[in-house]
């Protein structure tokens, strides 16, 4: 049974999960958002892993380790820039599928991803809602390893707006 909840917080602080996912940049580089609460979070010696994994393309997914996160690893995903990578709809979603095949590959139980694409990249929220839980709903059957999935919501509102999407997905649990 995959558990899939939703939170409003902040990515770089889910100590109890195994993996955090980053809205990476191509570069793999410190940015805004929560690259930069990932990469300040993790000291520099996240950066300097990623060098040699970089450049990765919209839909792709690496993995390295933690560093000073309470995370044993993290993910990076390239969203896509809503408007500019196309379909963008399809590149998000591979980003979520990817994420998630990584995590169970490695026998992680747990993963936290943010709001992939809703900040710098310009995608709708809640566009971006019901295809993060489409893909989810759709790998869930596949996974082995992973239980718990979490989506990390820095605002209200668009903690309120996954929380909707969430209902409509069917994914929510009854407990
Ligand atoms: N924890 C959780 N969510 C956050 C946090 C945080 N600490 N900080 C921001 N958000 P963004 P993108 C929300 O811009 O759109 C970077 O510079 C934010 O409110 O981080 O995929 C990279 O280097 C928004 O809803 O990611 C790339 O160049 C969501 O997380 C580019 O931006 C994603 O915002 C990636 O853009």
């Amino acid at each position: 049974m995959v558990k899939v909840e939703i939170v409003r917080g902040n990515i770089a602080s889910q100590p109890d999960i195994d993996a955090v996912v980053n809205a990476a940049n191509t570069r793999l580089m410190p940015g805004s958002g929560v690259a930069g609460a990932i990469h300040s979070a993790a000291g520099p010696g996240l950066a300097e892993e990623c060098q040699a994994l970089a450049p990765i393309a919209p839909g792709q997914a690496v993995i390295t380790s933690g560093h000073r996160l309470p995370n044993r690893y993290v993910i990076h995903c390239l969203g896509p820039v809503y408007g500019v990578d196309e379909p963008s709809d399809q590149l998000l979603g591979d980003c979520y599928r990817n994420a998630l095949m990584l995590a169970d590959q490695h026998q992680l139980s747990s993963l936290a991803f943010p709001a992939i694409s809703t900040g710098v990249f310009g995608y709708p929220v809640d566009q971006a809602a019901d295809v993060a839980f489409a893909a989810i709903a759709a790998m869930v059957p596949t996974l082995r390893s992973v239980q718990r999935i979490r989506l990390v919501l820095f605002s209200a509102p668009d903690y309120a707006v996954f929380e909707a999407a969430l209902n409509r997905s069917g994914l929510a649990s009854t407990d």
